[in-house]
């Protein structure tokens, strides 16, 4: 695979005002984007940190994948993205060394990137996400 970096840390949050206001007022770090990604039933804001991304993931259903994480293990950590090229090999390459894919194939998530999710149960317990960005 070709990890070119750590695209974002997703973490988990009740709420998302409120937690913008803690990133801001305590690191100084400006929330430039506030996005609803519908499909996965979340509503995301982004920081930059460098060339990665903190993304605070409130839910916007108890039953979406946030939602349920919440329930479970109340807030926190939620995922890790690396930023990859050719996001279809990569997926590829994962499930043929056994790693059990979320996602046959990419689809669309915050920011207009191609995501796919790697199952925590076989990823050592992290929820791993793999993305690229089709439009540089
Ligand atoms: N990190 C680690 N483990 C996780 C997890 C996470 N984020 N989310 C769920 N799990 C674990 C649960 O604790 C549970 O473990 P146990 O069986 O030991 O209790 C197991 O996975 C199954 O969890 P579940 O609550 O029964 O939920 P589901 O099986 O229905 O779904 C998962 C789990 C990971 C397949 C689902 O959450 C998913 O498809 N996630 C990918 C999509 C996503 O998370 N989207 C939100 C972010 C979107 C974005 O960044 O734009």
């Amino acid at each position: 695979m070709n990890v070119s970096h750590i695209e974002h840390i997703g973490i988990a949050v009740k709420n998302i005002e409120e937690s913008i206001c803690y990133y801001e007022n305590t690191f100084g770090l400006k929330c430039y984007a506030v996005e609803e990604v519908k499909e996965q039933k979340v509503k995301t804001a982004f920081f930059m940190v460098g060339q990665t991304k903190i993304e605070l993931l409130e839910s916007t259903d108890p039953e979406g994948p946030v939602g349920k994480f919440i329930e479970k293990k109340g807030e926190g950590v939620h995922h890790i993205a690396f930023a990859v090229k050719n996001i279809e090999e990569c997926l590829s390459e994962a499930e043929s060394k056994g790693v059990n894919l979320i996602d046959k194939t990419p689809r669309k998530g915050a920011e207009g990137l191609e995501i796919a999710f790697l199952h925590p149960k076989s990823t050592f317990g992290v929820l791993t996400e793999i993305c690229e960005n089709k439009n540089k």
